[in-house]
């Protein structure tokens, strides 16, 4: 069935230089010529690739813009067919109209998330790569863009179609397994493809247990990118807590580098949960201003405590602010065992919460006694002044300590950033365990063996397509 050509406006709305229509499809260049009267070209359908015109966008023989139009053929484009980009003036009203001449022309408007599955059902990319793509412009900090661009570039799809020929490789050897889903063949028709081998060679079981084996510690080791790569595109919330005036907010602005959440030195200054994006060494976080936990008859306070106890549930790391200046009181206790909680009452067991406990106002004489009231059980990382500065940055190592391997990022290391790969690649490699041990026992027995292979490559397959 012929495909639909379709349109979008890939640029944000608003007040900006130009703004950009994106038209693909068998149809573009004919649908795009009804309404481009080119300055020189008279006809957009004989345009050639990679080639630029200039023109005016035209309704009922008026122009609506002047515009440059960008010409792909299908080899040429990203989305895999032929593609007009119009790249017209900025603001609101030009863009609009300009979508709208094309949509009259016979284009269906589509968010511009469709161009980038053409992408993919055009084969030009896969669908490890269109998550990234699509991730791309939500990035919050640089290493975010050089993570996913790496990505998208084929990082993580390469290093897994590498594990894919080496099943592959094991199944060309033995007997052969019946390619799955009905997909035959290797992984070749998309934009990476590798040349497997395809000698006739005869592995024994042995041979093919221990590629097994040494493919499941390469998957254990992928899948520990994980952590890393999932709180690159989805920010790890921060929550801060601390009974009234312990100086959260004053933390909040240290770790912000400037003054945005509101301080006070009457307690309850802070009554709704507050978020803003931070960067440590380009890792982002939310990060959380609560209103402390305390029992109270006011109202709005109690509202406001019932919000930061719903943040507390769903955070994934949080800050417990004592304050050195003030011996602890039933308020500390209260928080300390709330917080010990927390990971009891959760339905996801694997998602556990990390817990840096501080003491602030450390330029303060010292009134806190601290043990008598958490023993080891929150044993403080650091002791800092919000207010001056110190101690902020051992705060800092400590909350990227599990990202530290993966910031000094190697280029083109690949890496896990989505959960529905982190699913389907444990699957993977939870099969694959599950069957070498009594594998091994069987001494190789190769109905197990296919076993293994089939299995590995449902799931491992299943994560890219
Ligand atoms: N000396 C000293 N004062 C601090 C420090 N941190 C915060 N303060 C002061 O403590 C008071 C309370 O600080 P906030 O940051 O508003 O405290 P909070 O925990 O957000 O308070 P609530 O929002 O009321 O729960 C303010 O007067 C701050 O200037 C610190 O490290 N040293
Ligand atoms: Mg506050």
């Amino acid at each position: 069935m012929k495909k639909k050509t379709i349109a979008s406006i890939t640029t944000p709305i608003g007040e900006g230089g130009i703004g950009v229509i994106q038209v693909s499809g068998p149809d573009s260049l004919r649908i795009v010529n009804t309404v481009f009267k080119g300055k020189k070209l008279k006809d957009l359908r004989n345009a050639e690739s990679k080639r630029i015109y200039y023109g005016d966008i035209c309704l009922n023989g008026t122009a609506v813009d002047e515009v440059i139009v960008n010409v792909l053929r299908e080899k040429d484009s990203f989305t895999g067919e032929d593609l007009v980009e119009v790249n017209c003036h900025g603001g609101i009203r030009a863009v609009k109209k300009t979508l709208e001449c094309v949509v009259a022309a016979g284009a269906k408007e589509v968010h511009w998330k469709e161009l980038a599955n053409r992408s993919l059902t055009n084969n030009k990319i896969d669908l490890i790569q269109e998550e990234a793509l699509l991730e791309i412009p939500k990035a919050k900090t640089k290493l975010c863009v050089k993570v996913l661009l790496d990505q998208y570039n084929g990082a993580l799809s390469s290093f897994i179609q590498k594990i894919i020929e080496e099943v592959e490789y094991c199944e060309n050897a033995k007997a052969p397994v019946e390619h799955i889903n009905g997909k035959s063949g290797h992984y070749h028709d998309k934009k990476l493809s590798f040349d497997s081998a395809q000698d006739d060679v005869t592995l024994s079981g042995v041979e093919v247990l221990s590629t097994l084996k040494s493919l499941s510690i390469k998957l254990r080791k992928l899948l520990a990118t994980a952590v890393f790569g999932c709180a690159i595109t989805t920010p790890q919330k921060l929550i801060i807590t601390g009974k009234p005036n312990a100086g959260k907010s004053t933390l909040i602005n240290a770790l912000l580098k400037e003054d945005r959440s509101i301080t006070h030195k009457e307690p309850g200054t802070t009554r709704d949960a507050v978020d803003e994006l931070i960067s440590i060494n380009g890792m982002p976080f939310t990060i959380i201003d609560t209103a402390g936990i305390r029992e109270t008859d006011h109202e709005v306070e109690r509202l406001g405590v019932q919000e930061s106890k719903k943040q507390l549930r769903q955070a994934d790391k949080i800050i417990i602010v004592f304050d050195n200046s003030k011996p602890a009181e039933r308020e500390d206790n209260e928080l300390i065992e709330f917080i010990e909680k927390l990971d009891l009452h959760k339905a996801d067991k694997s998602h556990k919460v990390s817990i840096f406990p501080v003491i602030n106002k450390a330029d303060l004489p010292c009134k806190l006694n601290l043990s008598a009231l958490i023993g080891d059980t929150f044993k403080p990382i650091c002791q800092i002044s919000a207010l001056n500065g110190d101690g902020i940055s051992t705060l800092e190592e400590n909350l990227i300590f599990e990202f530290k391997e993966f910031i000094k990022y190697t280029p083109e290391r690949p890496i896990i950033f989505t959960r529905r790969q982190q699913e389907f690649l444990s699957k993977a490699l939870y099969s694959s365990e599950q069957c070498i041990k009594p594998a091994e026992e069987t001494k190789n027995d190769s109905n197990l063996l296919n076993d293994i292979k089939q299995n590995l490559l449902d799931c491992i397959v299943g994560s890219i397509l």
